[in-house]
């Protein structure tokens, strides 16, 4: 008989392409979905997967709902991609973003230690735990969360490394990179901006309002490093693992991949006051791109590089798609969906 697995955060990007992963691997898959979730997201999800996956009401927030699936479904291994995942949000809702994101997790190791004792946990912990850290970033960084998001995630990655060392637990943390994918949220820098070129050069939208375009990422593509989740617990021990591919852009250089992509002819007007920057579409004049101090965060993290030398040389793990692949996937899909 094939494994069972849970993940909770069913509808979100990563489990998407985990779903698809593990169902090709024979597995029944129970996902948690909250009573809050978007209908558009269920039905986008019941499209591509109809009633292969058994989908159940719960919540980070409530432990009791946690517990009831996890004796219901008896899980051979959890993948825990749920989280309040915006990280300007999370300076609008400190209290929130720590409960789902770091309580929550001590209450799911609670309730797996009680029922499902042998169950391997996958935690989708996050380069946001570096924050300012000195890049390249690998195992062995220190950690300098500069966002509620970025504290809430670092206090579930000692949770479960102390589940691990302290109860035997296989506990793994993926410390995960931006990773992106035509499933991504609008609110994210990259989908916000191939959606919105599309937009423009269909005559759907005028002008796209950005943030900080100086800040560094290092952009995979979510498709390869949900592989990267599943091989964390396939290993013979539990351990912790910087997934990335090792190469940052600013986001001034991923919107120009994409502007470049879309064949709009573009001219670039710099200033020395950033929030003067802008984009003109050179054959009508017209402003495309303009700063907007809004999309700016109280505090920011500024360059994120990560260094995935260990998953590589330990579990093999090697990210496929390249950045220029990644940006026409999700700039040709906008496109045909705007
Ligand atoms: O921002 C800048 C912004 O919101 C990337 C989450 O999945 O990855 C993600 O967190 C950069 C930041 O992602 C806009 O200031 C400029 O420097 O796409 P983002 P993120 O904050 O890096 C990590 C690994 C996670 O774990 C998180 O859950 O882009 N930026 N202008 C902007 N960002 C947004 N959202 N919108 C703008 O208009």
């Amino acid at each position: 008989m094939g494994q069972f697995a849970f993940i909770t955060g069913i509808f979100g990007q990563d489990s998407r392409f985990l779903t698809k992963h593990l169902l090709d691997k024979n597995y029944t898959v129970y996902g948690m979905m909250r009573r809050s979730s978007k209908l558009s997201a269920m039905q986008d999800f019941i499209k591509d997967f109809g009633d292969k996956v058994k989908l159940r009401y719960g919540d980070m927030t409530d432990p009791s709902s946690i517990r009831k699936i996890l004796a219901e479904a008896e899980p051979d291994e959890v993948y825990n991609l749920a989280a309040q995942s915006d990280v300007r949000v999370s300076f609008d809702i400190p209290e929130y973003t720590a409960e789902v994101n770091a309580t929550g997790v001590v209450d799911l190791i609670s309730a797996m230690r009680e029922i499902v004792p042998q169950a391997k946990l996958y935690q989708a912990s996050t380069s946001e735990c570096f924050g300012r850290s000195k890049p390249p970033q690998n195992e062995t960084s220190i950690f300098q969360p500069t966002s509620p998001y970025g504290t809430a995630k670092l206090h579930a990655y000692w949770e479960v490394r102390n589940a691990r060392e302290g109860y035997n637990m296989f506990a793994c943390n993926g410390l995960l990179f931006n990773h992106e994918s035509e499933y991504r949220g609008e609110n994210f820098v990259t989908r916000k901006i191939t959606s919105s070129i599309a937009r423009i050069v269909k005559g759907k939208q005028q002008c796209l309002s950005l943030g900080n375009l100086d800040a560094k990422r290092d952009w995979g593509s979510a498709q390869d490093f949900v592989k990267a989740m599943w091989m964390m617990l396939q290993h013979d021990k539990p351990d912790d693992y910087v997934v990335a591919t090792g190469i940052a852009h600013t986001v001034r250089e991923f919107l120009e991949m994409v502007l470049q992509c879309s064949g709009i002819s573009y001219w670039h007007e710099c200033s020395s006051d950033p929030l003067e920057e802008k984009y003109y579409n050179s054959k009508t004049g017209k402003v495309i791109v303009k700063i907007d101090p809004s999309f700016y965060r109280p505090v920011e993290v500024d360059y994120l590089l990560g260094d995935s030398t260990k998953i590589r040389n330990t579990l093999g793990w090697e990210p496929e798609v390249t950045l220029e692949q990644l940006v026409s996937i999700m700039y040709k899909h906008d496109f045909e969906v705007q």
